[in-house]
């Protein structure tokens, strides 16, 4: 089977707020439907789904109650198949979100197949990723479940071979149906050690990233599954190495074929917590994404992202987002679309969506957000305090409501929102995919490059200017080619050295002459010679 998916630039959408057909304030497969033009467009290849199915969502559908059913608020299934053959006709593919490292406390294995989730007797000193302990107890068993998440999400028990079985006969029901692919939710939290214990200060990670028997079980379903159908797989792999990255998708070891690093983000945070904010150095983030495109550059294979439904936008994090917003996306764009994997997009990004802030904790949604706060505040941190963590890393920021025009609530639905929009709807939506300078259309012009340009997806790279904490630079070379891509991630203007090559593209109208090239604020420019 051919690697398609590496020369594929992927757009993730998040249903419950991308497009409101019916007025209800949440998004559907409907307003997705109707948005299809836009993202062939656009020019994506493949559309990866946030959850569509039923759910009581106390984790916005990641806390699944039935993996056969299409959640009410979405639409049906017929709603679904629509979708899937309109994706299809534009010869774009589809990507569904399989979360299986839990499920809802609703779903009927919890009352039915209690052997399909992890019981003890006394619980460990495990914090949960959103508050409070993992372990959650149930009287009629007079025994502890276990939840990494929420305690609607008790975790399944992969060491179980009918519990996984079943689980690759959903998979297979999906494919069969023609769904191209799947993204795997937290697929390095399956395998917990046999001997759960304490942890230092309640982390229990060591105990269950990456567990002794993940590689296992990957390469079992790849062998039923995966193997028997021309898809593509990308597991989410917090705290996952490179080393590990490469165990995960090297072809020889038939898992899958790419896993999403968080290494990068978790470059502006002080300590193991995500609340604990620090400034990015740059000099860190070069650093690290070298590694990762030297890592998995013979063997494995990269994503490549700065925004997902869990992150802050990248504008107002790693950019600028006030006086230079157009041209900071414009420059984040550039670093990572020619840099080697399969490039992901997130539902605004494309338009330089930023982050929002809004006073009141009863304007957030977002259940870690909510149990972060609940916690906080009982500890006696001020309500300033926290809102300012809200507002730098919260995740309702990249859920807030898609911008598409300077109507009430950005045209995402005529009735009140399940979420507040961004009040710059007014200013930022998708009415400028028309505008030839829009950030929208220079996405356009990336996505096109590495559909144009093998060097993108196959050439070597290596890091430029390595000391400098303003620049990030680097070249891609390939077959006596060579990119030169410069991006400003500040408002000094900087002074490099001019490569061969014309300009292939850049943020700012494009420099002609002689001499050292003087890069303006944020500004990214690339430089290609063949
Ligand atoms: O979002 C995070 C930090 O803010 C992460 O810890 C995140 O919870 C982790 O990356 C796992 O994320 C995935 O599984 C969660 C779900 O809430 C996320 O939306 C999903 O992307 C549980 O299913």
């Amino acid at each position: 089977m051919t690697e398609w998916w590496k020369k594929s630039t992927v757009y993730q959408i998040y249903p419950r707020s991308f497009m409101d057909s019916d007025g209800d304030g949440i998004g559907d497969i409907r307003g997705i439907i109707q948005k299809l033009d836009y993202l062939h467009e656009l020019g994506v290849d493949i559309l990866w789904l946030s959850p569509v199915y039923d759910s009581p969502n106390d984790d916005n559908g990641y806390d699944i109650r039935d993996y056969y059913q299409i959640m009410k608020e979405f639409g049906t299934m017929a709603d679904f198949d629509e979708l899937l053959a309109e994706i299809h006709a534009r010869g774009m593919k589809l990507v569904m979100d399989l979360v299986v490292n839990h499920t809802s406390d609703e779903h009927e294995w919890f009352k039915n197949h209690p052997d399909f989730y992890i019981w003890r007797d006394e619980p460990t000193n495990w914090r949960s990723f959103f508050s409070g302990s993992v372990w959650e107890y149930q009287k009629e068993r007079g025994q502890y479940f276990l939840h990494l998440f929420s305690k609607k999400q008790p975790d399944l028990n992969w060491d179980n071979p009918e519990l996984r079985e079943t689980v690759y006969e959903m998979m297979r029901w999906w494919l069969d149906k023609g769904v191209d692919g799947f993204r795997m939710d937290v697929i390095n939290m399956i395998s917990k050690v046999p001997d759960m214990h304490d942890a230092p200060g309640g982390d229990g990670s060591h105990q269950f990233l990456n567990g002794p028997n993940v590689h296992t079980y990957l390469k079992e379903m790849n062998k039923k599954v995966l193997s028997k159908y021309d898809i593509v797989t990308v597991g989410e792999t917090p705290g996952t190495t490179p080393k590990e990255a490469r165990d995960y998708t090297a072809a020889k070891n038939q898992e899958l074929n790419m896993i999403f690093t968080f290494e990068h983000m978790g470059l502006d945070q002080a300590s193991g917590e995500k609340w604990d904010l620090k400034p990015l150095r740059l000099t860190d983030l070069k650093e690290n994404m070298e590694k990762w495109q030297h890592g998995l550059h013979d063997e494995g294979w990269n994503s490549l992202y700065w925004n997902n439904h869990d992150q802050p936008r990248i504008v107002s994090r790693f950019g600028e987002d006030t006086d230079w917003r157009v041209e900071s996306a414009k420059m984040l764009a550039t670093c990572l679309h020619f840099m080697q994997g399969t490039p992901y997009i997130y539902q605004g990004e494309e338009l330089g969506m930023t982050n929002v802030r809004f006073d009141s904790i009863d304007d957030y949604k977002d259940i870690e957000t909510l149990n972060m706060y609940k916690e906080k505040r009982e500890a006696g941190v001020p309500h300033e305090d926290i809102m300012v963590k809200i507002h730098a890393k919260g995740r309702d920021n990249a859920r807030t409501p898609m911008q598409w025009s300077a109507e009430p609530n950005g045209g995402f639905t005529t009735g009140t929102p399940w979420l507040k929009a961004n009040p710059n709807y007014t200013e930022i939506n998708a009415l400028q995919h028309n505008d030839p300078d829009s950030v929208y259309q220079y996405y356009k012009k990336l996505i096109g490059f590495r559909k144009e340009l093998e060097i993108i997806t196959y050439g070597d790279f290596e890091l430029l200017y390595r000391e400098d904490g303003d620049v990030f630079a680097y070249t891609r070379t390939w077959n006596g080619e060579k990119l030169t891509v410069y991006c400003n991630f500040s408002e000094n203007t900087k002074s490099v050295a001019r490569p061969e090559g014309e300009v292939l593209i850049g943020n700012y109208a494009l420099h002609l002459g002689e001499g050292d090239v003087l890069l303006k604020p944020y500004e990214a420019i690339v430089y290609y010679q063949q």
